[in-house]
Formats: structure tokens, sequence, C-alpha cells
């Protein structure tokens, strides 16, 4: 079967959440333990994203935590879910290992509870959420968005999480604070590609990220807790967790410990280790190359067998430009890659 690509937008203001899809997933959180009850979800595949526009029997929950719960729905035909076994088995996660199988396979020993995430810097209500704290105290939203490597292959992934944006203003930004910087967790005894400069890739840890206060502030900016209808597995960037769909992967930094305002632009990891290849902006860019690859097209993970794939053309901002192309006004993208 061809996929086609498509450039309509995803993200408009009428597919926000209607009734129906507010208490349907309502109970799907409550399923996954979002709640407070213990059973999780079984695989909901394809059939979760039909499911959500079904109605749903009122039901007795919880209070107060879903309220403003809403649900952005990735449309085009070409955007297929990834399925979830291929979302949690072919990763990136440098701390725990090179090779896609490596993450899944070490990064259980990763304690994630107690967990502590900082956001501080240049604000005036600095603050600290703990484990709980993340999937407890704000309305979870569920997001489907595509997912696209540096290294060019990609997925289709439904998030569940918080928009950086809500943390970003109850940390209160003053007016200095120009950019974001991320922090993953440093913990060598527990992430053993921190042990040695080999299993980790030759990069230097922790791990680190930024973005600036309006690409952060954007509403598609998504900071993750739980993906197909459960909490984020380790390899995956659990317990939290940025994604960032219009940039590539590597943007999307995991296991974060520290959300810093800042008033400069912040080292990025991939930037410090090799500043020809990766920038600091690293929007998804099919013009632009990597120095040793080209990035117009994609090899999507699909549906199917366990080596199931399609080569799709890769999208400018990776389809979501009507979204954010207007960040980069005036900008020459050849230059902040
Ligand atoms: N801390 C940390 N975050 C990271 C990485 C990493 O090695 N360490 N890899 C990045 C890269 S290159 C990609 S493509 C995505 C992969 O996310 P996924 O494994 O959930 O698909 O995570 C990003 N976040
Ligand atoms: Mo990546």
């Amino acid at each position: 079967m061809k996929i086609t690509c498509s450039n309509q937008s995803q993200f408009k203001d009428h597919e926000i959440t209607d009734e129906t899809v507010f208490n349907q997933r309502r109970k799907l959180l409550k399923q996954m333990g979002f709640l407070g009850a213990g059973s999780l979800l079984s695989s909901p595949s394809q059939a979760n994203i039909l499911d959500l526009f079904s109605s749903d029997k009122p039901q007795n929950k919880p209070a107060a935590v879903m309220q403003n719960l809403s649900f952005i729905k990735d449309k085009a035909a070409r955007d297929e879910l990834t399925p979830e076994a291929k979302v949690t088995s072919y990763n990136n996660f440098y701390e725990f290992g090179t090779s896609k199988t490596d993450p899944a396979q070490n990064a259980h020993a990763l304690t994630l509870n107690p967990w502590n995430l900082s956001i501080n810097g240049l604000c005036h209500k600095p603050f600290e959420l703990g484990y709980e704290d993340l999937f407890n105290k704000y309305a979870l939203e569920e997001r489907i968005y595509r997912m696209r490597c540096v290294e060019a292959w990609s997925m289709v992934i439904p998030w569940i999480g918080i928009p950086l944006a809500t943390l970003l203003k109850q940390a209160d930004p003053k007016s200095n604070a120009q950019y974001v910087a991320f922090e993953t967790l440093k913990r060598p005894e527990e992430m053993i590609g921190q042990q040695s400069r080999l299993v980790g890739g030759g990069i230097n840890y922790p791990y680190v990220e930024g973005l600036t206060i309006e690409e952060a502030m954007h509403p598609l900016t998504l900071i993750a807790v739980g993906l197909y209808d459960k909490a984020l597995p380790a390899q995956n960037g659990a317990p939290v967790r940025l994604v960032v769909p219009w940039k590539y992967g590597f943007k999307s930094i995991k296991s974060i410990v520290n959300i810093k305002l800042v008033d400069k632009e912040p080292p990025t990891t991939w930037n410090l280790s090799a500043p020809s290849e990766y920038g600091f902006y690293a929007n998804v860019n099919p013009a632009v190359s990597h120095p040793r690859w080209s990035q117009a097209q994609e090899r999507r993970i699909t549906q199917g067998g366990l080596f199931s794939q399609q080569y799709i053309k890769t999208l400018p901002f990776n389809g979501y430009g009507k979204e954010v192309a207007h960040l980069y006004k005036g900008m020459d993208l050849t230059k902040y890659f």
C-alpha cells in the first residue's frame, strides 16, 4: 500500500476536545493508572483513535484531575500509528547504549520513582515536581505526533502529556528569559552509557537540550509522561520527556530533571558533539541535507511485521509548518539549521 504525503495541518482549534472525547479519554487514563486505578489498557493500537469518537457512559470518576483534557487528532491518511511494540523497542537513548535495541534492554535499571523535576532559572516562581505530580497535578492531553529522527527514520506516536507552556506559565518567566535549557538525569550507576564513552556513544553527559522561549511556549510542545495510554516505558524517556514534533528527534530530550529559563542560547548535546552536523534549531527540513545523507525522505516504521517500513517524502517542519513556520520568519534556515 502506498502512503502519500500530506501538507495538511494537524493542529486546529476546532479539533480540541468535545465532551465525548473528554469522557472517553478520562476512561482510558483511569485504566492506564493515571487516575489511580491499577490496570493497563490492552493494546489500543489503531482502534483507539476511532474509539475516541464513540459514546461513553458517564462513570464515577475521581474528581478534578482531567478537567481540561483535550485531544488533538492527527488526521492525515499516511499517519497510521506506529505499533506500540516498535515504538518501545526501536529507540535512541544513548545513556543505555547506542544500538536501537539497547534502551529496551537496559533502561529497566532506571529508578523512576522517586523523581524530581525542577523548573527554575529566570522566573518569579520556581517549583519542583515529584513523580506523582507528573501524573496528577495537571490536565493530561493525548497528542498523536509524527516523530522524525535526524537519521531519517520516523514514527507516529500517541503521546500523553502536559503542554510545556503550562509549566512555564506556572513558573512565571521574567522578561529576560529568552531560552529554555533542559537536562537529563545523570546517574551512571543506573545508566550504563554514562559509565564508558564507548557504551555511551562518546557524548558528554548529562544530555542537554534547549529551545527558544517562543518554541517552548508553542502549544505543540509537549512534556510527555505517557504513550499508548500508559506511563512512558523507561526506554522512551520515563518518567518525563520533551516532545517537539517539528524538530529532529534529538531535541526531544528524555528523562528530564531540570528545566531552566535562561537569557542565552543554551548548549545542546549533539551540537557540542558535532557542530557542523547538528545545529541548535534542528527543524525538520528536507531541503537541508545532513553532511553525510539527504533529509529529503524518511523511512516510516509502519504497522505489519517486524521490518515493515515505507519510504516517504519528508515534509518541511515535519508537516507542522502551518503551525510553526512563523517562528522562523526571515531566518535563513540553511544557516540556522
Ligand atoms: N537523554 C536523551 N534523550 C534523547 C536521546 C538520548 O540519547 N538521550 N536520543 C534522542 C533521539 S536521537 C531521538 S530520535 C529520540 C528517540 O525517542 P524514542 O526512542 O522515544 O522514539 O530521543 C531523543 N532524546
Ligand atoms: Mo534521533
